[in-house]
């Protein structure tokens, strides 16, 4: 089996800062926590950007210039840029930093899905920003936009830049979504799946959804052709994982996507997320990738 490749998502934009006082918003503090995960164990941290003040979601290139500025200071650690940005932003904006930064790896969403928030809304008494109440309320009326002429726009920034995608997938028929580009001649393989579940409007948590994606994805493109992760967002992250510790797969934890270490405790850091995936993978005698050993298994080639 692979060494167990595992992913630090460091803050997203799904959490709001008045769920978890340990979400990292300044890009000081999201490249420490970068740091920190790579040093717990994390092979690749993926990346999103906040404004400083306030936390909102941002796509300002000068954050992420920052951000990955200051993490390449300290660490060899696997930068993923997300693209998909916030379900606020267009696909330009969400992009934009991606030529300009030249990340090794970006994320790579294949299909448009309801993606809402508002079940975050009673865990919050007190909201911290003025933005919060409004964003999760309004997320029941928002469609995470990714279409085929998205797909088009980013499989040219991801060949002109030479950037490893990994290709989220949040139900079956993203997986569809990808075999028709790839018929077409936009990706080809071997590709990096990352199942995406839990997320209200996509598929969930369960073991056997996580074994019918799996399924699915070795049929359509061969056993081969194909690594894969899997994200469990919310209570699902820490089961999921395990699963995939099992099957072979990798693992992304983070607090963008879960901000609980155990029922009702919060994660006080990203790292600590990561140490569990670590415990647990040398529990079951699956040994831990390195970032090079990373690079390897996924492919990346990257002159940094
Ligand atoms: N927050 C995850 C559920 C992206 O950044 O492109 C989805 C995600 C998307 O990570
Ligand atoms: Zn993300």
């Amino acid at each position: 089996m692979q060494k167990l490749i595992i992913t630090a998502a460091i803050t997203g934009a799904a959490t709001v800062p008045s769920l978890t006082p340990y979400l990292p918003i300044t890009p000081e503090e999201i490249a420490n926590s970068a740091i920190d995960s790579a040093r717990a164990g994390a092979a690749i941290v993926h990346i999103h950007a906040r404004r400083p003040n306030d936390g909102f979601p941002s796509s300002d290139p000068e954050l992420f210039k920052e951000i990955v500025q200051r993490i390449r200071d300290k660490s060899n650690v696997i930068i993923c840029i997300t693209t998909g940005g916030s379900t606020l932003m267009t696909i330009e904006e969400r992009t934009a930093v991606i030529p300009i930064l030249q990340p090794e790896m970006c994320s790579f969403n294949l299909g448009s899905i309801n993606f809402a928030l508002h079940k975050s809304l009673p865990a919050i008494q007190t909201f911290k920003y003025d933005w919060e109440k409004n964003y999760l309320e309004k997320s029941k009326d928002f469609i995470f936009k990714n279409t085929f002429k998205d797909f088009e726009h980013l499989c040219r920034i991801v060949r002109e830049t030479k950037t490893r995608p990994e290709l989220e997938i949040y139900d079956v028929g993203h997986l569809y979504n990808l075999d028709h580009i790839a018929n077409e001649g936009l990706l080809s393989p071997p590709f990096h799946l990352q199942f995406v579940m839990g997320v209200l409007g996509g598929i969930r948590g369960n073991p056997e959804d996580l074994t019918f994606l799996h399924t699915k994805a070795s049929v359509l493109f061969g056993k081969n052709n194909f690594t894969w992760s899997v994200i469990g967002v919310g209570a699902s992250e820490i089961n999921l994982s395990t699963m995939a510790i099992h099957m072979g797969g990798h693992v992304r934890v983070g607090l963008e996507d879960n901000i609980y270490i155990e029922k009702g405790v919060l994660a006080k850091s990203n790292a600590e997320l990561v140490q569990k995936i670590v415990d647990l993978s040398n529990m079951l005698n699956r040994d831990i990738a390195t970032s090079n050993e990373a690079r390897s298994i996924l492919g990346i080639k990257k002159e940094l």
